[in-house]
């Protein structure tokens, strides 16, 4: 092996191993590392057992290395702080590679670019992992860990390992997923999914660090190889992108496998709504990133009639049980949250939540060692002095840069969320009642309104859109296509997925969730938002519940099923809104959105279009051009 130049005698694999032991892998793991070994050629090997011992640890590394700090003024809480070029999923150098691209990606309209998904050929995807792979690792630690997607043991539950040579991404891996010994017996010598990651930094290091943080943006990629059941990621150290459990494994592979099997692996939120009769009922929810699942999921209702539990706030595995009841599990078991707008006055249980044990990224951070983002101007005494995300001393919002990275996050464990669900971690998952779309829609889109039926859900989850956020790269606040809140996360071709969807209607039996659509987001002609959000979106819950009870609360719209005047309760509201603006619906935005979605589906759907949809947008353009 090369060592700076000197030869050192052959070192056998256990002998690297500086934590943890070897021969507690079973063989198909051990397999998998040695083959990454000698790949990589990482220094030393780190296997992580999930132990509080390993993860003073992490910590202690990182904080020599200079990655983290710790936030004194709070209980065991930490920041991160990135190189500025590596602060966001990068969508762009997302692949998914598959011998046959259709299965990957629809055929587009001639001459049209594709926007639903990346795909490689697995040939060219070797030469592009040949190019970065092969040494990436020198000078530093592989971690090998362990995870469940989902309650160890659970049925509905699925395994990997992730091999990373970042602190962060490990200790970071061990708040968001369950970690380590139990993994491994529950494993056994089964399969598994393999996940490779490294932040593309071996030593000596080409370039200086910014920020003491190893990442490599110029090589970053992000592959799939369904096939293979593998991810192979490179050159950031980033959540969506280095975090493989979550969106690569749990929504991309997740989604091939659920559809392969019979489930929906989704872009979803899930609660619990229970009412002061005791009734209870679960709902989930896909917003785009960035888009208010994390508060909805643990909003504290202002309704003082009813009391919100939360499941998960980010994904969420959905099967129909043998009685057809569709029952979901979150499989995460950590929060990695949008810091900014996160305040005592919007989200209480999410500050309560991140008070302890948490690891916050590009946040603002304040003189008497706590934490800032915009939002919370209100929370920090006006002595107190604030040091940006991007290290400037006497930050000031006149100076007009942000304080924190408008997608700076905190990495925090679920089970400290005070309104958890009794059931958020039951095997059997939780029954589904209702499903929620919505999306960050300015204009013309009311507060909520019902499908008609499954397949009009279908069509309703097919033609979101929204404005884009900071939790990709994409700049400007286009309205951006993003069917079930998944654009970025499909793991095969779209038009399948609908089919996929599509088929549950056809079965026997099955007890199919309403779907709802809904808009916390609409502005007024001066760009304030029209309805105050947050806990009073409790008011749009109760309604949706109602109706899920039957209640005859609607009224028939060219669009869905809207509330009946006055059935939406309103009682207490503080703010004034204007419920008819609210909820109009102006027909010549309509008949716009129907041309506009309708080329969406020709141009980049195409022939892989499922005809049932194309039936919906063409029933609702008549309903449209008759009001
Ligand atoms: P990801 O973690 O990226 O998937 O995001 P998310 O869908 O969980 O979004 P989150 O709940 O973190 O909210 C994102 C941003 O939207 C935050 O700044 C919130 O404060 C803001 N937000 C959430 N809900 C509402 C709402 O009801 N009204 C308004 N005006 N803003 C909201
Ligand atoms: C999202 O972008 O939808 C997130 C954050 O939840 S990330 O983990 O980076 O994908
Ligand atoms: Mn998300």
């Amino acid at each position: 092996l090369g060592n700076g130049g000197f030869t050192r005698p052959y070192q056998s694999i256990a002998s690297q191993v500086l934590y943890g032991k070897w021969n507690d892998l079973p063989k198909k793991v051990q397999h998998y590392v040695q083959d990454n070994v000698k790949l990589c050629k990482p220094d030393t090997i780190h296997i992580c057992d999930g132990s509080d011992r390993e993860n003073e640890m992490l910590l202690y590394i990182l904080q020599r290395d200079g990655m983290i700090k710790p936030l004194p003024k709070m209980d065991n809480c930490w920041l991160a702080r990135t190189d500025p070029k590596d602060v966001a999923r990068v969508e762009s150098r997302t692949f998914i590679s598959t011998e046959n691209m259709r299965d990957t990606i629809p055929v587009v309209k001639n001459g049209i670019t594709g926007t639903l998904g990346n795909w490689m050929s697995p040939d060219d995807l070797d030469t592009e992992l040949n190019m970065r792979f092969p040494g990436c690792m020198k000078g530093r630690t592989m971690f090998v860990i362990p995870f469940s997607m989902g309650p160890v043991g659970s049925a509905l539950s699925k395994i990997g390992i992730e091999l990373t040579d970042s602190a962060y991404v490990a200790a970071s891996m061990r708040i968001m997923t369950r970690v380590g010994k139990k993994v491994l017996k529950t494993l056994g010598n089964g399969d598994f999914v393999k996940c490779l990651h490294s932040v593309g930094a071996p030593y000596p290091l080409k370039e200086p660090m910014v920020s003491n943080w190893p990442c490599n943006p110029k090589e970053t990629i992000i592959a799939h190889l369904p096939e293979r059941n593998e991810i192979c990621s490179y050159g950031s150290g980033y959540g969506g992108n280095s975090l493989l459990g979550k969106k690569c494994f749990a929504l991309r592979l997740g989604s091939i496998l659920g559809r392969r099997e019979g489930w929906l692996a989704e872009h979803m939120l899930i609660l619990g709504i229970e009412n002061s009769k005791g009734e209870k009922k679960y709902f989930a929810a896909a917003f785009p990133s960035a888009c208010g699942k994390t508060n909805l999921a643990m909003m504290k209702s202002a309704l003082p009639d009813y009391k919100i539990t939360c499941v998960g706030d980010d994904i969420a595995w959905m099967r129909f049980d043998k009685d057809g009841k569709l029952r979901a599990i979150n499989p995460e078991a950590g929060f990695f949250g949008v810091a900014p707008g996160t305040s005592m006055k919007t989200n209480p249980m999410a500050m309560e939540t991140i008070s302890r044990n948490t690891i916050f990224t590009n946040v603002a951070e304040t003189s008497d060692g706590g934490v800032f983002w915009e939002g919370l101007e209100g929370e920090v005494s006006r002595t107190t002095k604030i040091k940006s995300w991007l290290g400037v001393e006497d930050w000031h919002a006149e100076q007009g840069k942000p304080a924190a990275h408008p997608n700076s996050r905190f990495c925090t464990p679920a089970a400290q969320c005070p309104i958890m669900d009794e059931r958020w971690q039951d095997p059997e998952g939780v029954p589904i009642e209702a499903i929620i779309f919505g999306g960050r829609r300015p204009e013309g889109v009311p507060l909520v309104y019902e499908a008609f039926n499954w397949q009009h859900g279908v069509y309703i989850g097919a033609s979101m859109r929204s404005e884009a956020t900071a939790a990709a790269e994409h700049k400007s606040k286009v309205i951006m296509h993003d069917p079930f809140a998944m654009r970025p996360f499909f793991g095969y071709n779209f038009g399948h997925y609908l089919e996929h969807w599509l088929s549950f209607q056809q079965k026997q039996d099955l007890d199919l969730p309403k779907i709802y659509h809904v808009n916390w987001f609409r502005k007024d002609k001066n760009g304030r938002f029209m309805w105050p959000g947050f806990g009073e979106n409790s008011r749009v819950l109760d309604w949706i519940f109602r109706r899920v009870n039957g209640e005859d609360c609607a009224v028939q719209s060219a669009i869905g099923n809207l509330p009946r005047k006055g059935s939406l309760n309103l009682e207490g509201l503080q703010e004034d809104v204007d419920m008819d603006a609210l909820f109009s619906i102006p027909k010549e935005y309509w008949q716009k959105e129907v041309k506009d979605i309708g080329k969406y589906f020709d141009e980049q759907v195409h022939e892989d279009l499922p005809p049932e949809i194309m039936k919906e947008l063409r029933s609702l353009e008549a309903r449209v051009n008759s009001m």
